[in-house]
Formats: C-alpha cells, sequence, structure tokens
C-alpha cells in the first residue's frame, strides 16, 4: 500500500533533492521539483499524497507555495511537511498555520524524517477511508444518500452557472416487499446490489452519479445530459435490469425483477428540491401506470 503513496520533493538544492529522494524511494513513489513553479505544476499534476517543502526557494519560497497550493481545491487537500534551514519558532510557526502538518528544520535526521513522513501518510490513508466511509453506502458501494445531497447541489449550482441541462431519474424497484417476502432478505440484499451494479454499469459520463438514495430505492444524476439522452440511460438500465434476469416469482408485473423509474431534466428556474419532487411524482406516475416502465416530466 505504501508504495502506491506519492511523495513530492520539491527544493532548490540537488543534493538535499537527493537525499530525500534515495531515503523515500525504498518505500514510496517519489517526485521532484526544484524551484516553486515546479513544485505547482507536479502538485497539480500528479496529487501527491504528502509534499516535503523546502521554504527558502528562489522566485517563490516555500509559505508561498503552500498558498496557492491551499487556493486550488485540487491541491488544497495535499499534506505538507516543511522542511527547512530556517529554525527559529516564528518561521514553524508561519508554516504551521498556513496548515502544514509538521515543520522539520534542517540539517535532518534522515530516521525522524522516515518516521514522520510515515506518520503523516498514514493519516492521510485514514483521512480517505473516512471520507469513503462517509460517502458511500455499505451495502451496494454505490454513493449514499449525503454524497447524493453534496453532488446535487454542486451541479444544481454547475448547471445554472453554464446554462447546461442537469437530468434526474428516480429508480424504484417494483414490488421488492414481496421479493424480501419470498426469498428471504438476503437474497434481496443480493438483488439489491445486482439492481445498483447495473444502475452504475449506465452511466459512463466522468460527472455521472448513480447513488442510493434509500432503502431499494436508487437515483442517477445526468449533468450535461437533456430528456432524450437521459430517457436513453433509464432505458439502457430497464434493459440490463430484463438481461439480469432475476427471477421474481411473486411479482405482479414480470416473472423478473423490475425497476419503474421516474424522471425530470431541470427547467428555466426551477431549484433543485422542485427537480427532485417533480422525478419523485413521475415514479409515482410510472408505479400507478403499472410499473415496469420510465416516465419523464414533458420539456413543455
Ligand atoms: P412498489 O412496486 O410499489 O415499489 O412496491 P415495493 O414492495 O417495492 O415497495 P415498498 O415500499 O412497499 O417496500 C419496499 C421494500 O424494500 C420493503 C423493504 O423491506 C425492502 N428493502 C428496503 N431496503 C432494503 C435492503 O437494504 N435490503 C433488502 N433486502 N430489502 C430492502
Ligand atoms: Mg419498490
Amino acid at each position: 500500500m505504501n508504495a502506491l503513496q506519492k511523495v513530492l520533493v520539491a527544493d532548490d538544492d540537488a543534493i538535499n533533492r537527493e537525499v530525500l529522494a534515495e531515503l523515500l524511494k525504498p518505500e514510496y513513489t517519489v517526485l521532484l521539483a526544484k524551484d516553486g513553479a515546479q513544485a505547482l505544476e507536479r502538485a497539480a499534476r500528479h496529487v501527491p499524497d504528502l509534499i516535503l517543502l523546502d521554504v527558502l526557494m528562489p522566485d517563490m519560497d516555500g509559505f508561498e507555495v503552500l498558498r496557492r497550493l491551499r487556493a486550488d481545491p485540487a491541491t488544497a487537500q495535499i499534506a505538507v511537511i516543511f522542511v527547512s534551514g530556517l529554525d527559529r519558532p516564528e518561521d514553524e510557526i508561519t508554516g504551521l498555520k498556513l496548515g502544514a502538518s509538521d515543520y522539520i528544520a534542517k540539517p535532518f535526521n534522515a530516521t525522524v524524517v522516515m518516521a514522520r513522513v510515515a506518520m503523516h501518510l498514514q493519516m492521510v490513508r485514514q483521512r480517505r477511508m473516512l471520507e469513503r466511509l462517509a460517502h458511500v453506502d455499505g451495502l451496494t458501494e454505490l454513493a449514499n444518500r449525503r454524497r447524493f445531497d453534496e453532488v446535487l447541489a454542486l451541479e444544481y449550482q454547475r448547471a445554472r452557472r453554464k446554462g447546461t441541462p442537469l437530468s434526474l431519474a428516480l429508480i424504484d424497484i417494483d414490488s421488492f416487499k414481496q421479493y424480501n417476502d419470498h426469498y428471504g432478505h438476503p437474497a434481496g440484499d443480493r438483488a439489491l446490489r445486482a439492481v445498483a451494479r447495473a444502475a452504475a454499469g449506465c452511466v459512463r459520463r466522468p460527472g455521472d452519479l448513480a447513488a442510493r438514495y434509500g432503502g431499494e430505492e436508487l437515483v442517477l444524476l445526468l449533468p450535461d445530459t437533456d430528456a432524450t439522452q437521459a430517457r436513453h440511460v433509464c432505458d439502457k438500465l430497464r434493459e440490463a435490469l430484463s438481461s439480469l434476469a432475476i427471477e421474481h416469482a411473486a411479482s405482479p408485473v414480470s416473472p423478473v425483477l423490475t425497476a419503474s423509474i421516474g424522471g425530470a431534466t431541470l427547467l428555466e428556474g426551477e431549484d433543485a428540491a422542485t427537480l427532485f419532487a417533480a422525478a419523485d411524482a413521475h415514479l409515482y406516475r410510472a408505479k400507478q401506470a403499472g410499473r415496469n416502465r420510465l416516465a419523464w416530466r414533458s420539456a413543455a
């Protein structure tokens, strides 16, 4: 696991770079930068797990590099340890106040550097794991409701700003209570996971999101996708479900597990909650009309 973690060493002194690189190489993927500008460029391109950052460098010092890293959402989270010849407490305080994880004075002790790097990288891994747990549904491994709410707010803002379409579809498995009653709850869980995988497989663009909204209800959020394209994605999902062919002998609508889908595409001046409510209302219509179908709000 450690071998995959990336450490960027930014120092204008070639010997310092080499010494640190030799120390770190056996355990980490090491990237090098010889000045502040290169550090920013490498950080943006490779998004390392940790940066060992010199303070005194010509043109742009380490403090300024850290300020710029924090100002860019793409690099704001990267852990930074200053490795600096400036050893006054004020310098250390400046670095820590800017958001550095640690401050190591030069000349450094190799064992201490390695121990601190290992500790901070472990904290990075733990933070990632917590973020993952906070955003992923345990049963289906789709994004959870909390994540969906966050992404909906972001994508709504983006669609408004850019004037691009935004489509939302709610998927509800048909007669799932009967499925559980007939085949048992563990089989219900397996079926739900299979439906979730099918939903995840139907969304292909980087901005698309498939999430578990709750219970046996999933949601697709499709940025930059108009109603025609979104309906196509939903049709693909219904086809995928029918080819999964999960037997549902107790279903009144079909011999295999099916879902009803309701969807809507954002209207001019509409807010995100209303978009969601419209998709929900159309899910209800799809259920009322006999289940195992898609109902999409018309554009009028
Ligand atoms: P409809 O066609 O109207 O959607 O009927 P339905 O039976 O699917 O809907 P209802 O809301 O009556 O029941 C939903 C069922 O989904 C009941 C609940 O036990 C089941 N369910 C919700 N979450 C899970 C889960 O995590 N695992 C399993 N196995 N079942 C779940
Ligand atoms: Mg249902």
